[in-house]
């Protein structure tokens, strides 16, 4: 099983920025600590982060037949992106939807999700285990999927 995991913009200058919101980890330790994850459940990763909307929306547009589902931090897109959205909508493969922050606790902008309608769910406000808890997610909605 192939999962994907997509970080939107910005999500780059993790841990290199504005340490009192998202914390001191980067996307670097992120990522290692999802294939630790991967390889203890015997699944592989893969790795992608745009800070640029139509560059995601191309990516989400490429992976059927090659992932069975897919992790996505669409970041400040979460509130803006219906081309995101219509892409998760139309390539039919199971998404989970992850913030670091609860995006519910912060500014009004931030506590509507344009993406959550089309993913299976959404996990919200747990650091980097929003990413592991929808890794483990996105594991059980492949081995359905197959
Ligand atoms: O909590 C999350 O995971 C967010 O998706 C993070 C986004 C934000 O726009 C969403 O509302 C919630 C921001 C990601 C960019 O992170 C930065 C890290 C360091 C410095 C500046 C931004």
């Amino acid at each position: 099983m192939k999962i994907l995991v997509l970080h939107g913009p910005n999500l780059n200058l993790l841990g290199k920025r504005e340490p009192d919101i998202y914390g001191k980890v980067t996307i670097q330790r992120i990522n290692r600590a999802l294939e630790k994850l991967a390889a203890e459940n015997k699944v592989t990763v893969d790795f992608f982060q745009s800070n640029h909307e139509g560059e995601i929306v191309d990516k989400i547009g490429r992976i059927r037949g090659e992932y069975q589902a897919v992790v996505i931090n669409p970041a400040a897109y979460t509130h803006t992106s219906v081309a995101i959205r219509d892409a998760i909508s139309a390539v039919g493969i199971p998404a989970v939807e992850v913030h670091l922050s609860n995006i519910y606790a912060r500014e009004d902008f931030r506590r509507q999700s344009l993406i959550a309608p089309v993913v299976k769910g959404q996990i919200s406000g747990f650091g980097v285990q929003s990413y592991l808890l929808g890794f483990l997610a996105a594991i059980e909605l492949g081995k359905k999927k197959k």
